[in-house]
């Protein structure tokens, strides 16, 4: 009876210090436009998977939409990495991409994004079936630095087998699972899951998102940006 208290109290107490889903130190993902902007769109999206990867070519002709160019001050759209168990190196391109992401400006986690998508065929199953786990590395390793020199191929090599990167694409995953993603492409608009982006051409895009960029300018109050605003306080 006393040892059954004991492991309870213990069970609890490992309750309180294990999260499931870690909390991340910032919002998870990848953003590209303003960050105060009022409309967010979230992709979840797989480097080898080709619906993640047809659906991307749609959100770039979207963002290169010279008619559509003057709402893009209204967005901000996030990349959310959610390698899926099913594609065997999914996770490891996901962990690449966290080192990129972590050690890069922007503009290289963009085309890193881009990239993984032109080349993911060479890394499905079926054509990598034969090499080995180190094969694959370093075909990898030796195809990024042929198309981002700056980034050498010992790097590529060590970012592959980093705990930290690995844990970092863990957490991502497991923040998908959390927003009860099961596959890939997920969009999110303003939060809530949109059905059917994962098809949508970009004009189906732009038809979509055109209402809440006209809604918002109405709806919106103006925002405070201070905390002093609002709070009284002598260490302002
Ligand atoms: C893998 O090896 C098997 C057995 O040698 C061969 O039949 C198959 O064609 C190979 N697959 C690829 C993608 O190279
Ligand atoms: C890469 O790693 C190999 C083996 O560990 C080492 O011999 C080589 O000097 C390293 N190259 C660079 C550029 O760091
Ligand atoms: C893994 O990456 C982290 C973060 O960049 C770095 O501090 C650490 O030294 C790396 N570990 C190894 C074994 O290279
Ligand atoms: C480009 O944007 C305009 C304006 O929103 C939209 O009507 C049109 O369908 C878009 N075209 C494509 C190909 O995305
Ligand atoms: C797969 C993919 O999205 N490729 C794009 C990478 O970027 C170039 C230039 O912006 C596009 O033309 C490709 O479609």
């Amino acid at each position: 009876m006393r040892s059954a208290f004991i492991i309870l109290a213990l069970l609890a107490a490992s309750a309180f210090c294990t999260q499931n889903v870690p909390i991340p130190y910032t919002y998870d993902g990848f953003v590209i436009g303003d960050p105060n902007a009022p409309i967010t769109i979230e992709a979840f999206y797989d480097l080898l998977c080709p619906a993640s990867e047809a659906a991307n070519e749609q959100i770039n002709l979207l963002f290169t939409n010279a008619t559509f160019a003057q709402y893009l001050p209204k967005i901000k759209f996030i990349y959310h990495i959610f390698p899926l168990p099913y594609h065997d190196y999914a996770f490891s391109f996901a962990q690449l991409y966290r080192h990129i992401f972590d050690n890069y400006d922007a503009k290289t986690t963009f085309d890193f994004i881009n990239w993984s998508f032109d080349i993911q065929e060479q890394y499905w199953n079926g054509p990598v079936i034969n090499y080995t786990r180190n094969a694959v590395f370093n075909k990898l390793a030796h195809q990024l630095h042929d198309f981002a020199p700056k980034i050498s191929i010992n790097e590529t090599l060590s970012a592959l087998t980093n705990r930290t990167y690995d844990l970092q694409a863990r957490y991502s995953w497991k923040y998908g699972v959390s927003r009860e993603v099961a596959g890939t492409p997920y969009f999110f608009l303003n939060g809530v899951q949109l059905d059917g982006a994962e098809s949508f051409s970009s004009s189906t895009w732009a038809r979509t998102l055109l209402p809440y960029i006209y809604a918002d300018s109405k709806a919106k109050p103006e925002s405070v940006n201070e905390f002093k605003d609002f709070f009284n306080s002598a260490q302002y």
